[in-house]
Order: C-alpha cells, then structure tokens, then sequence
C-alpha cells in the first residue's frame, strides 16, 4: 500500500505555493524573499498593504513569483475569504505576531496579553485551520510556526509573550500529533533574539530608548535573514524529513536572559 507521504505533490514543483503572514517587514520579509528565490510562489499577506504589494512588486521585478494579500489574522472571516482565493497551497508559514509589553505579572496590561493571544496564537490557529485542507490536498504540504525561545522557557517581565508563545510551541506538537500520517510537516522555528525594525519598538509601545536597550552591547543578535535561512532550510529538506523544532539563538545568547553584553 502507498503511504501518504508518498503520494505525488498534486502541483509540480514549479508550481508551488508559500503562504507567508506577517510578511511586511522583519523576519516575514526575509522569509518571503528567500522562499520566492528558491523557485516557491509565494503569497504575502499583513495589515500593511502598501508594504506587501511594495514587496511583491519587488520580487516581481527580479524575476520571481509573488502576490499580495492584505489580512489581519485575528479576522476569521477575512482569513476564510482570504484561503478560498487560493487555487492550492504547499507551504503555510505562520510569522505574524510579535509582543506587547515587558511588564511584571502584578502589573501587565490585560489588554497587551489579550492582543498577543489573539494575534500570536489564535492567528496562527485561524490561518493553520483555514489552509489544512488544502496542504493536505497538496500531497506534499508544509506548516512552519514562528514560536520563540520564549515558547520555550520563561524570563521577568515576559509572561505575556511567554504565554502566548508557549501556546504556540502546544499547538505545533499538537498538531503533528494529530495529523500524523498525512501528507503534511509541522515545523516549528524558536528565535531567540533577532534585531529587527520594529520587534522591540513595538514591544515597547514606540519607545525607540528602550527598544535599543534590548540590543545594546550585544555583538551580533540575529538579523531577520539568520532566521529566514532557517526557515528556507527546513521547509527545502526533503518531504519525509520534518525538522520538528529548530532552536536559533546568537553566539552571544546561551539562554533568554543569560546575554554577553561589552557594555
Ligand atoms: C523574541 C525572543 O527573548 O524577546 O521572540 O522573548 S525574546
């Protein structure tokens, strides 16, 4: 009898589809510009339309394949409509999310935990759902969470994202375990610290000092495309190889708050 993972990708490799979400700046950029060069067509999707359709124009112009999707995740409806426009889908990279505060537990605002659970997790859950059956139906399918090292341990002043974050690491092992003997990988990728425009700004309500801070003395945190070449790394194994959970922290990190700092 055939096994699953051995039934025939139902597009040919020159056709496949990378599904890329929060893909606007930062990591989820970096992830669509290296899919987009690995022959993948890749469709971004993020709040900011001008920036994905910059973006798609972009690699348009390079010669690659690439669209633009205007979506908020934590819209279910929206990401419903959003997934019936597809003709097929091969590869789901859920990026978009990102964290609200750095507040103590007796002091964190309710309402920062409450929009990274929806963004982090219940936008990954509504993009998960909505493109499984069509990454089933592909015969080849793969599903890349974004979680974190912060999906992993926890640190003072994190619990929010922590939270977030580790509910994001359960539905990948989920997941996997629910969906195994089908067609389709679940790989999670936990960064720890990338140096990106607008993470730690956003973290931080705007405030660019303290955003700094995060990053101030560490030789070499990860750049955006560190972390979008380990992305393009596991989805580009082979179909029968899933890279479970791909930890990636700089040299200069050995744990979330263990950082060698020169000043
Ligand atoms: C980012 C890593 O250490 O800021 O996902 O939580 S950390």
């Amino acid at each position: 009898m055939t096994a699953p993972q051995d039934v025939p990708a139902a597009h040919p490799a020159a056709d496949r589809v990378a599904v890329i979400t929060g893909a606007s700046s930062g990591i989820g950029a970096a992830t669509a510009r290296q899919l987009a060069a690995t022959g993948l067509r890749v469709v971004l999707t993020a709040r900011r339309k001008d920036r994905i359709e910059a973006l798609a124009a972009e690699l348009t112009a390079a010669g690659h394949r690439a669209t633009a999707y205007a979506l908020d995740v934590t819209d279910r409806a929206a990401v419903n409509a959003f997934a019936a426009t597809l003709d097929h889908c091969e590869v789901l990279v859920n990026n978009a999310g990102g964290a609200l505060g750095a507040d103590p537990v007796a002091t964190g605002d309710p309402e920062d935990w409450r929009r990274m659970y929806e963004t982090n997790v219940l936008g990954t859950l509504h993009v998960t759902q909505a493109l499984l059956p069509a990454l089933v139906a592909s015969g080849d399918g793969t599903v890349v969470i974004l979680s974190s090292t912060a999906g992993h341990a926890t640190y003072e002043g994190g619990a929010g994202y922590v939270a977030a974050k580790h509910a994001e690491h359960v539905l990948a092992e989920t997941l996997r375990l629910e969906i195994v003997g089908q067609p389709v990988r679940v790989i999670e990728v936990a960064p720890g610290m990338v140096k990106t425009d607008e993470f730690a700004t956003t973290r931080f309500h705007g405030d660019a000092e303290k955003a700094a801070k995060v990053y101030q003395g560490v030789a070499e945190p990860l750049t955006a495309d560190d972390v979008a070449d380990t992305i393009t790394w596991a989805i580009t194994r082979p179909s029968h190889v899933n890279i479970d959970l791909l930890v990636v922290r700089p040299r200069a990190q050995a744990s979330n708050s263990k950082v060698h700092r020169t000043q």
